[in-house]
């Protein structure tokens, strides 16, 4: 018996639960991802004990001799991971990562310039009721009406006009590459900062599946670390030297306290295992797997935005397959595939309630499925997304899902 099914047992009752949703389960949420054991250890760790507010040799508590060695191990596996000058590795999660740039490097009312939100963008890119929003002007950019792909001629234009300080490249529901060079040029024409947020497509990014911004010159480069970076829930800041010391003030003391050292650890883990030679076949695979899944998809005739993907994700408008984006995340609940309702370009429903969903493979692809897996799983979301009101039918489809998943174990879970 575990210490917490001894303890908390009305704890330890729905942990177990939530493991038995991720086992028997597929999860398709393209910004999760199932960690290592060693991850899982670090984050359960005793460095949640600590407090260490300052950095590393800067603190303003003791006892902080082996937390600075991990802050330091973490920073120096970031640098090498994504070839940054320096790395920020204190920001708790990714919303706060984007708003201590903001804070360390504009002033009140600067212009920035992101993807609008419902086009595949992020509340802290520009969104009016957010941070983002309320102390700066924003200037935002849209996909292209038929293509919905991002037009560089039009974000040139609004750039022109809108002269901001700051330009956001980088999405969490756009399936395709991201021109970080035209990016660049754009942000040099008006003089503004480049800062590329990838928090979706870090991991392709360090498996050197995809570009990364800082060969572009980008100032400042964002990520959340558990998505297909696959570490646990939290981000860093990496920028070059001339931007280190006010992002490092933003973020403590501006609008951080102590650093999370547990999570800081499990972070170091997480970018030793993407320096390994094994996480390109990872990184390479979920792009396979998303292909593959985005073709079978299509042959049973979804309508997938921009025709497929080049990362790990997938967005569908469910228009003509018969049902709302709500519609289709629940049923697929039901059937045991996790994956969330999301708007579509110029969608007209509501974010609540949309037209489209958002998939991808990172989780699965962490679980060891492959392309060969990828036909079956387009016919059981095709089955219950078309039988979205039969309950029955949807429980026949979790039984099969549950025992493909058997037989691909999450790690850290035995039931
Ligand atoms: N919640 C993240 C995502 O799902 O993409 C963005 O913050």
């Amino acid at each position: 018996m575990s210490a917490l099914q001894a303890k908390d047992p009305a704890v330890y009752k729905i942990l177990h639960a939530e493991m038995e949703r991720q086992a028997y389960g597929l999860e398709l949420i393209p910004s999760e991802n199932y960690v290592s054991e060693a991850v899982l250890e670090a984050v359960g760790s005793i460095f949640t004990n600590k407090y260490s507010e300052g950095y590393p040799r800067k603190r303003y508590y003791g006892g902080q001799e082996f937390v600075d060695q991990v802050e330091e191990l973490a920073i120096e596996r970031a640098k090498k991971l994504f070839n940054a000058e320096h790395v920020n590795v204190q920001p708790y999660s990714g919303s706060p990562a984007n708003t201590a740039v903001f804070f360390g490097l504009l002033e009140y009312q600067d212009t920035i310039m992101g993807l609008k939100l419902d086009q595949g963008g992020h509340i802290t890119h520009g969104l009016s009721v957010s941070y983002s929003g309320k102390f700066h002007k924003v200037a935002p950019y849209f996909v292209d009406k038929e293509s919905h792909r991002i037009d560089m001629d039009d974000v040139r234009r609004i750039a022109h006009e809108a002269k901001p300080k700051l330009i956001i490249a980088g999405y969490t529901a756009y399936p395709r590459d991201i021109d970080w060079k035209t990016f660049r040029e754009i942000a040099d024409e008006v003089g503004a900062i480049a800062m590329a947020d990838i928090s979706h497509i870090a991991g392709l990014i360090a498996g050197g599946q995809l570009a990364n911004p800082f060969d572009f010159g980008f100032d400042v480069v964002t990520t959340t670390t558990h998505k297909t970076l696959r570490g646990p829930r939290s981000a860093i800041i990496m920028c070059k030297e001339q931007y280190a010391k006010p992002i490092d003030k933003a973020v403590f003391p501006g609008l951080q306290g102590g650093p999370h050292d547990h999570v800081t650890a499990a972070k170091a883990v997480a970018f030793g295992e993407a320096l390994r030679p094994e996480f390109k076949e990872y990184a390479a695979q979920i792009i396979k797997n998303a292909q593959a899944l985005g073709e079978s998809l299509s042959k049973l005739g979804w309508k997938l935005i921009t025709g497929g993907t080049d990362n790990h994700l997938l967005l569908a408008d469910m228009t003509d397959v018969g049902c709302t984006g709500m519609e289709a995340e629940e049923s697929l609940d039901k059937a045991g595939i996790t994956v969330n309702k999301n708007t579509v370009p110029y969608d007209p429903r509501k974010p609540f309630d949309p037209s489209g969903i958002r998939f991808g493979t990172p989780a699965i692809t962490t679980r060891g499925l492959t392309e060969e897996h990828m036909e079956q799983l387009a016919q059981w979301m095709h089955k219950a997304v078309t039988n979205w009101k039969d309950d029955a039918v949807l429980a026949g489809i979790h039984e099969e899902v549950k025992e493909l998943g058997k037989k691909f174990p999450v790690p850290g879970i035995s039931l």
